[in-house]
């Protein structure tokens, strides 16, 4: 019996990114990134990993795509390496890097998936790191030219275009606490960085809407950000800066609201905020058809100075702790909360109507309890932990539903085992197991699971 059946058209699918999967850092034409050059910067990566290899889905594509027609996926997320496109960034468009997204994206409308487009997963081409990346302003110009290039392409065959994943991780992990690449530590370039990624955006979502794209978009990983106790007036401001740090910087401007003035008040704090121009706030505000939310875990805060540790969000050391983690965790160290999800939902569609959401990646990293011995007898890997993650959230998003928020698709974060950024391959989120020394894949119940989940359209 299905009991929490979802709506008719429901888009279920699977995310991944180009450095994540790919592999193939020097062929075809590809240029370097910044997350090659991270990978190779000792202590940056757990023991020095990098892309080069991943999970040479360059090359395995064919098989990748067959084996999701397999699972019933219906989409696929998948992002487009800017370095592979335009190796240095900006000039000559390479098109033997466009080839391999040709190639796939017919594979994937062969096997009836539908393609999701990811232009940015990080991966900026390292010569416009060069000349300051996302503290640069032209970088925003740079990539909306990409984003026509690609379009250029793949625009007859690909009704889905979004543009950032995640530009929270992009400016506050790259420029504020220099966990991701670049590196960088500093909390100026972190919100010059938010403002260049957001206006890349609407320079992006302009350029593709006079194009012709169908469906243009953005991806996000908005908190859920909840204070400690819930009758401390001090936790209460901690949660309205965290949130306006986290979620409301990025989600006013994008729906036409503008910068909102606390946060303003906050950045200015640390930097001159003579980066935001007149008209950028018009640009950024370009129409968009769908929101992405990426969603891990829940973020608690009291108002208190911080104890060790850098905060990613620059300025709230003096007044903000971030409580550790607590109950069941994943192997990220991450709080599992499903009602959380709820909340967020709920929230962004109260706040932000009109706006069509879909999940553009929920998951969960958890070992492979067979992985060491390979896979049972029933050719699967148990992962029980993960299914119980998985459905957790998939009833917390069909709460929302049944609450009345627009959510549209799920897309699992992730479909591979793959390259976990500073992690490397220690960490798996993949609902299909890779073993890296032969690159077999090996679909573990958390993917026969959601199979049937697909089959059923709910659970
Ligand atoms: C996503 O980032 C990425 O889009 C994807 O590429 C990646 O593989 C996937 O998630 C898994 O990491 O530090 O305990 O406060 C998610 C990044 C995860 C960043 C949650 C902020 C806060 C948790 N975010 N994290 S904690």
């Amino acid at each position: 019996m299905t009991e929490f059946r979802f709506p008719e058209g429901f888009v279920w699918g699977a995310a991944t990114a180009a450095y994540q999967i790919e592999g193939a850092a020097t062929e075809d034409g590809r240029g370097p990134s910044i997350w090659d050059t991270f990978s190779r910067t000792p202590g940056k990566v757990f023991q020095g990993h990098t892309g080069d290899v991943a999970c040479d889905h360059y090359h395995r594509y064919a098989a990748d795509v067959a084996m999701m027609a397999d699972l019933g996926l219906k989409a696929y997320r998948f992002s487009v390496a800017w370095p592979r496109i335009r190796p240095d960034g900006t000039g000559p468009v390479n098109p033997r890097g466009l080839d391999f997204y040709d190639r796939l994206t017919d594979c994937l409308l062969q096997h009836g998936i539908d393609p999701i487009v990811t232009l940015y997963h990080w991966d900026l081409p390292q010569t416009l790191q060069d000349t300051g990346g996302w503290t640069d302003r032209e970088t925003a110009e740079h990539f909306a030219d990409y984003a026509v290039a690609v379009h250029g392409r793949l625009g007859d065959r690909i009704r889905t275009w979004t543009t950032l994943n995640e530009p929270w991780c992009s400016a506050y992990l790259g420029y504020g606490n220099g966990v991701h690449a670049p590196g960088e530590q500093d909390a100026g370039a972190a919100f010059r960085a938010v403002h260049h990624l957001l206006l890349g955006h609407g320079l992006a979502a302009r350029a593709l809407r006079a194009a012709g794209a169908e469906v243009v978009g953005i991806t996000l990983n908005p908190a859920d950000v909840r204070p400690a106790d819930p009758d401390s007036a001090a936790d209460a401001d901690a949660v309205r800066l965290v949130d306006g740090l986290h979620n409301r910087i990025f989600l006013d401007p994008l729906t036409g609201a503008g910068y909102p003035e606390d946060v303003l008040e906050h950045v200015s704090r640390l930097v001159e905020p003579d980066f935001i121009r007149d008209g950028d706030e018009k640009v950024i505000a370009a129409p968009i058809d769908l929101l992405g939310i990426n969603f891990y875990s829940p973020t608690y805060v009291a108002g208190r100075p911080g104890g060790a540790g850098a905060s990613a969000y620059p300025g709230t050391e003096g007044s903000v702790e971030f409580l550790p983690p607590t109950g069941p965790l994943t192997d990220m160290g991450w709080m599992i909360e499903p009602a959380a999800l709820t909340r967020l939902l709920e929230r962004i569609g109260r706040d932000y109507p009109g706006l069509p959401l879909i999940i553009t990646e929920n998951g969960g990293a958890f070992p492979d309890k067979t992985a060491t011995e390979g896979p049972d007898d029933t050719g699967w890997v148990a992962d029980t932990d993960r299914v119980a993650y998985l459905d957790g959230h998939l009833r917390a998003a069909h709460e929302a539903i049944a609450r009345g928020v627009d959510l549209r698709g799920y897309l699992v974060w992730s479909l591979l085992d793959n390259f976990e950024w500073a992690e490397g391959y220690r960490k798996r989120f993949g609902i299909v197991h890779v073993d890296y020394l032969t690159q077999r894949r090996t679909p573990k119940e958390s993917a026969r699971w959601y199979q049937e989940v697909i089959a059923r359209n709910g659970l």
